[in-house]
């Protein structure tokens, strides 16, 4: 049983990667509604993940999307995250918002549509080069809504082509970390639908490709903690987008509809060490804060993952062990009940106390004044967007 002062340092060294989209205006296809205070540029969007970062003591790295985060010079944007004490992350591509790309990106049946979205990808490892980044990011939305609108084994011979010149192209330390979606915006096939076509392909690449699990992009009912464990054996898992829904890729705080599955996620992680930075696995967060104040709803949902791997390292693994080994069905599911039910907030707080952060990082960013600062700051110029 790992002692209350093992899992604050285990804690403590979790970092969570915020991303920089969660903090500009997001929506559905009905509406975006925009709120007073959002960033007007990927420099506003950086302040306030070194805001998240400062009150919860582990959110030290933002991810960009490009071309959202799209500025003249990143290595004076890694730079001033660097000033406010975070650093930049993965390097999101979007090869899903141009007109070009109606019938896919690098699957698209024109050569010439494909080699423009390949180029966005080489772009995105120029960007890495002067960012400092590690990680490439890849979700493609590529797929088709009609039974025979195209060769679905034609399409998988494209993206492997474009995975593979992108993939030489990754330097010393840098990697591709590709996301799989069951469907939207495609609603027949997609073209990278699952964590078993990701894993394919990343087997194909190489050591430098890994999958990367959005716990919003599968169908209703699977069972997430299987395929994280099953990637853990196989070396291929490099990361996760974190969020969570009732119903689609609702991309809600993580935690919020389902904490019990983000508590058995954490337990496979913790089940192999892969909580400790050295696996090297990225704990993104991806999601749209729609309707909810944003940097409060990030500062929630980096807790909502400190909570749940504090509840994981809590399970006595000794006592599962032997449950297991004896066939003690409901002693095993008790060991692990027993954390789950386990109330860590007070050793949470504790832990922030510990490195003299406020224990309640969600009051301390009201009585900051943080909001209104920006809602005046910010009054003027246009909000920042997906541009959706
Ligand atoms: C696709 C996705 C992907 C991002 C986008 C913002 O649904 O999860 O990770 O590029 O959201
Ligand atoms: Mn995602």
């Amino acid at each position: 049983m790992r002692t209350n002062d093992a899992v604050k340092a285990a804690v403590r060294a979790l970092g969570v990667e915020t991303a920089s989209w969660a903090y500009a205006n997001s929506g559905t296809r009905f509406k975006v509604f925009g709120q007073p205070g959002v960033p007007r540029d990927p420099y506003e969007k950086i302040d306030d993940a070194a805001v998240v970062n400062r009150l919860t003591g582990g959110a030290p790295t933002v991810s960009l999307h490009i071309p959202w985060d799209k500025v003249d010079d990143y290595a004076s944007l890694a730079a001033h995250a660097k000033e406010q004490g975070v650093r930049i992350g993965a390097i999101n591509s979007n090869v899903f918002q141009d007109d070009d790309y109606k019938l896919g990106s690098v699957t698209n049946p024109d050569p010439a549509v494909r080699r423009k979205a390949i180029d966005h990808l080489l772009e995105c490892v120029d960007i890495m080069d002067a960012t400092g980044s590690a990680d490439l990011k890849l979700w493609f939305s590529d797929g088709t809504n009609y039974p025979g609108q195209d060769s679905i084994r034609a399409r998988q011979d494209r993206l492997a082509e474009a995975l593979a010149e992108t993939y030489q192209r990754l330097g010393e330390g840098q990697r591709m970390l590709l996301e799989y979606k069951l469907f939207e915006p495609a609603f027949y096939t997609t073209d990278v639908p699952d964590w078993g076509t990701s894993y394919a392909h990343c087997m194909e690449l190489g050591e430098k490709a890994q999958v990367v699990i959005d716990t919003g992009h599968h169908a209703p009912g699977t069972n997430i903690e299987f395929i994280v464990a099953f990637l853990l054996r196989a070396a291929k898992l490099g990361g996760f987008d974190f969020n969570s829904r009732f119903y689609a890729d609702d991309d809600l705080m993580v935690g919020a509809a389902d904490p019990f599955q983000l508590f058995r996620i954490l337990h496979e992680i913790v089940s192999a060490g892969a909580h400790e930075p050295a696996a090297r696995i990225a704990f993104m967060l991806d999601q749209c804060h729609n309707i909810e104040p944003k940097i409060p709803a990030i500062i929630r949902s980096v807790m909502n993952v400190q909570e749940a791997l504090a509840k994981a390292l809590l399970v006595d693994d000794d006592t599962l062990a032997k449950a297991q080994a004896d066939g003690d069905v409901l002693g095993a599911n008790a060991a692990l009940m027993d954390a789950y039910n386990t109330d860590v907030r007070p050793l949470l707080a504790e832990l922030r106390a510990d490195h003299g952060l406020d224990p309640d990082p969600i009051g301390a960013y009201h009585r900051s004044g943080y909001f209104e600062t920006i809602t005046a700051a910010r009054a003027d110029g246009v909000q920042a967007g997906w541009g959706a």
